[in-house]
């Protein structure tokens, strides 16, 4: 039986950005230098093969520092850590490494820089998100007030409206934290802050990718989990760009063909967390129904590498 014709637009940028490959690094570093089990805290990245992977190297995810027992090694996550888990960590004389990405450790500065002027801190992020937990937790109660919403800006409460910073998760919709930008420096003109905003340049190139191809594409597939805040905005992005089936696949096994049944045309993507394999396993699953020709849209060009941290470089 001859297969259908299917046009693949395959986004690029896509997958792994520079933290994520330098926390699975630090990861695996880790296990090769202290030999198993590692102890992380929260999953190094938000996706399940990606863990899956790292526990079957020996490994162990846990979602607390008491949960951890005081001879070994613990990692804590790209998404950045309240400053209490790295006090407490010391306080038990915990060999510990930091895998936080250098974006997100960049916006604990900012907070603390802002803060150590006396301003009061505005963050906009998602309520019990990790990194919005560890970048709020980089300052005393009370000084981080969380807006997720336009409509949350006009109920924001603050000290003193003339003092007043913001900051962001890095991972957010660039569309979306502009209007919240905007209604923030509408109500309070002196709030200060970064020049747009602190999303990141792979979450900024990722969406703009996604923004290219989703009006040409009958259907988005995005590769990622659903606790991956930057791939759940990709399949934000790609509806409002125009596809009208946007949605998040973990894997091939996750996709409804059935609702891709009539298709010529379909855009993928992954999130910054999901591997470059989970891709091309979904390639292989449409050229296993579908006559594809593969067509790579290309946005930007990435060379950001992190390294990582000096401890792991140096031999046990
Ligand atoms: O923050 P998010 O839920 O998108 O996290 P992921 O999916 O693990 O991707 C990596 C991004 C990150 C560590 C924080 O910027
Ligand atoms: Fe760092 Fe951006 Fe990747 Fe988050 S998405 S880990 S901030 S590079």
């Amino acid at each position: 039986m001859t297969k259908p014709p299917l046009t693949l637009y395959l986004a690029a940028p896509r997958g792994f950005c520079a933290g994520v490959d330098r926390a699975i690094k630090i990861v695996e570093m880790a296990l090769q230098k202290w030999g198993a089990p590692v102890y992380v805290r929260h999953e190094i990245v938000h996706n399940k093969y990606v863990v899956d992977g790292l526990r079957d190297l020996g490994a162990v995810f846990v979602e607390e520092l008491s949960d951890c027992p005081d001879d070994r090694p613990v990692i804590f996550s790209a998404h950045g850590v309240a400053k209490v888990v790295p006090a407490e960590a010391e306080r038990r004389e915990m060999v510990y490494v930091d895998a936080t990405c250098p974006l997100v450790s960049k916006v604990h500065i900012e907070a603390e820089r802002h803060h150590a002027n006396g301003l009061q801190m505005v963050m906009i992020g998602h309520a019990g998100h990790p990194e919005t937990i560890g970048t709020m937790g980089q300052l005393p109660e009370g000084e981080v007030l969380l807006v997720e919403t336009v409509e949350d800006v006009a109920t924001l409460d603050p000290r003193d409206p003339g003092k007043l910073a913001f900051i962001t998760q890095t991972t957010l919709s660039v569309d979306d934290t502009a209007g919240i930008v905007a209604a923030l420096q509408d109500r309070f003109p002196a709030i200060v802050g970064p020049h747009k905003e602190d999303i990141c340049y792979a979450t900024t190139n990722r969406q703009a990718a996604v923004k290219a191809i989703a009006p040409k594409a009958d259907a988005l597939l995005v590769i990622g989990a659903p606790n991956s805040s930057n791939s759940k905005r990709l399949v934000e992005v790609g509806a409002a760009a125009g596809c009208d089936y946007s949605q998040l696949v973990q894997r091939a096994e996750n996709i409804d063909w059935r609702a891709l049944e009539g298709i010529t045309s379909v855009g993928i993507t992954a999130g910054a967390s999901a591997p470059e394999v989970l891709v091309n396993e979904v390639i292989d699953a449409f050229r296993d129904r579908f006559d594809v020709t593969i067509e790579q849209v290309e946005t930007a060009q990435e060379n950001v590498e992190f390294k990582v941290p000096r401890v792991l470089r140096e031999p046990a």
